[in-house]
């Protein structure tokens, strides 16, 4: 206690004799009388009011993003599903487009071979003057004379012995 006077004894002292000093004292005095105003305007309960509601604004934010958070996990569960489907479906497409054009081949040369079982028929392969499709003797020798079956002597008679001789082997077999 002594030396704190002691102190403020000599605070005075110098300020008395140093009126530079005692007018730096009195600014010092005017700002902590400023300060110390402020501070008093300052309302802590509001303060801790205003916290607390940032700290529940916080946890009402944080909660809505765990619920964002949880909605987006829900729709990319979705979209993984529909993305599955659409998966399927388009394997069911191309499945079937493949068969649709499987068929189409399919009817092409069925098509084709009709053309050309048609151009076959139409044709005369022995130039013996009778058309394929008539013709029950294929391969006559060129310019053989021939029936309307297309058939030349010599391949009637080979036909009458082939016929005879499949009689003889069959009642022969049994
Ligand atoms: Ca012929």
């Amino acid at each position: 206690m002594k030396k704190i006077l002691l102190i403020l004894g000599l605070i005075s002292f110098v300020s008395c004799t140093n009126p530079s000093m005692e007018r730096g004292l009195e600014s010092l005095n005017s700002a902590l009388a400023e300060l110390e105003a402020a501070m008093s305007e300052v309302n802590v309960d509001q303060m801790i009011t205003d916290i607390s509601t940032m700290q529940d604004q916080i946890e009402l934010i944080e909660n809505d993003v765990q619920v964002y958070e949880e909605q987006v996990t829900e729709w990319e569960s979705q979209i993984q599903t529909i993305l599955a489907d659409l998966e399927s479906v388009t394997a069911l497409v191309e499945s079937s487009a493949t068969n649709d054009q499987l068929q189409d081949i399919l009817d092409d040369l069925e098509h084709n071979q009709s053309l050309i079982d048609m151009l076959v028929a139409v044709a005369d392969y022995d130039y013996d003057g009778v058309l394929n499709a008539l013709d029950q003797c294929p391969d006559t020798v060129l310019n053989a004379t021939v029936n309307g079956q297309g058939c030349s002597e010599v391949q009637l008679a080979e036909i009458a012995a082939a016929t005879a001789s499949s009689t003889t082997t069959s009642s022969t077999g049994g």
